[in-house]
């Protein structure tokens, strides 16, 4: 049944929409029958990590894929960030976005090197190549860029001023494993790209990440750092860490790139449905892919604009979790606004408005393979109610004293 009347919103009383949480970031799993296969092979040869065959062929695999020289599998995407970022001889300050995961500035804080926050484009959501010029400083050795949602940072420019400054330039494509830019695979630019496979990334290993690069001597020095420095039984030429990935995690890899032409086409349908039904909303505005790119629409993202929809974003967010639909705010508050940065650079927001203003206003609805059709239809009704019947719910809420009050997101 589709909610149509103010009364069915749970939060005005009714019962919620769904009995189970919808979550964004549902894993997508790919064939079960092939996984429980690789994993019995692994069992059977006794070969668990320390690059096994199983990792080997998903770098093979995805260097194919992306058209780069070296992939370097990973325990995860952090950890290959931190050893890109060493292997890239970063120090002093790097330039990053706010608007990211907090693992982008950790991975640099992580080895004191200073995450100088800058702004984005309101279109992109991405680096504002101008803002980047500007946060240049003597200190500054390179910028990460991130491919935010899986649309591609502004490379030429990027790339442009990085030459003509002297910067390195890695970036993190967490978000787009599978997206073109310019019609090239992302993986192909700046110096280095950084992939996540976490579990709630489209393409999941479990828990893994990657490098790939083109770079032949930062490839050596990554594979090197990501097995403590070992060249040779009892030699170590180098400072390193453990940033293996398992062989169970690779088998889980692979069994996810088997399948993901039919994620990416799942994401797609989702997105095109959600598209359509939010089409006449006032207000709530989804974030287009670029037709003329590859995407993997794993992420389903609404800008909300109070002006004309009367509930700011945070109230949709507490209407959808009265409802069990478990929406996010990626990535609220903003990476200056947590410590440790808060606390090292408590003015850092008066050069991030375009940051401060998007927080403010994002919505990540639940997509992938976890989410029926008809899943999307009730939710999208949610929302059309919510908006059509704004001043009432509003009305209703401050009733019940919770506009004032701060959304009780904890954990779910
Ligand atoms: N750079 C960027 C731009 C990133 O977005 C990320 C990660 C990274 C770097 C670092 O990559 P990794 O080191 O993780 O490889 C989640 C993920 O944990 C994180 O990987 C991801 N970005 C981020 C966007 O989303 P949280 O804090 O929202 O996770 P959590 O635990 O709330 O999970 C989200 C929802 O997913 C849960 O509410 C339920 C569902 N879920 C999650 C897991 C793990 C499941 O249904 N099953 C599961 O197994 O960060």
């Amino acid at each position: 049944m589709l909610k149509q009347r103010l009364d069915e919103l749970a939060i005005c009383g009714g019962a919620p929409a769904f009995a189970e949480k919808l979550h964004v970031g549902r894993p997508n799993i790919g064939d079960r029958a092939r996984l429980l296969e690789r994993i019995n092979t692994i069992l059977d040869s006794r070969w668990l990590s320390n690059m096994g065959p199983f990792e080997q062929e998903l770098e093979r695999r995805i260097a194919d894929m992306i058209g780069v020289k070296h992939c370097i599998a990973m325990c995860n995407a952090t950890v290959a960030m931190e050893i890109a970022i060493r292997a890239l001889d970063l120090t002093g300050e790097v330039i990053v976005p706010s608007l990211t995961f907090i693992a982008t500035a950790h991975a640099l804080q992580w080895q004191q090197i200073t995450p100088v926050f800058c702004d984005i484009a309101p279109a992109t959501h991405n680096l504002d190549p101008a803002c980047v010029e500007r946060m240049i400083t003597p200190r500054t050795t390179g910028l990460i860029g991130v491919h935010l949602w899986g649309r591609a940072c502004d490379t030429d420019a990027l790339a442009e001023i990085a030459a003509r400054r002297g910067l390195r330039v890695l970036y993190d494509a967490a978000h787009a494993f599978g997206c073109t830019h310019n019609g090239q695979m992302i993986g192909r630019f700046g110096d280095a790209e950084v992939f996540s496979f976490h579990a709630t990334k489209f393409m999941n290993a479990f828990e893994g990440g990657a490098v790939v690069t083109d770079d032949d001597e930062l490839a050596r020095k990554i594979r090197l750092m990501k097995n403590f420095g070992f060249t040779h039984y009892d030699q170590v030429d180098y400072i390193g860490t453990n940033g293996k990935m398992t062989e169970v995690a690779a088998a889980m890899g692979l069994t996810s790139l088997d399948s993901l032409a039919e994620f990416i086409a799942v994401n797609r349908r989702n997105y095109e449905q959600y598209r359509a039904e939010l089409a006449n909303v006032p207000g709530l505005t989804l974030m287009p892919y670029d037709d003329g790119e590859q995407s993997n629409y794993q992420y389903l993202v609404v800008e909300v604009d109070e002006a004309e929809t009367v509930l700011a974003r945070d109230l949709f967010v507490q209407i959808l979790w009265a409802e069990n639909v478990i929406a996010r705010r990626y990535f609220y508050p903003g990476c200056h606004r947590m410590e440790p940065y808060r606390s090292y650079y408590p003015h850092a927001g008066l050069l991030l408005p375009e940051t401060e203003r998007m927080v403010e206003r994002l919505l990540v609805l639940p997509t992938g393979t976890a989410i029926a059709p008809d899943d999307i239809t009730r939710i999208c009704a949610i929302l059309r109610l919510a908006v059509s019947e704004s001043a009432a719910v509003r009305a209703r809420l401050q009733d019940g004293g919770v506009a004032q009050a701060q959304p009780a997101l904890a954990r779910q």
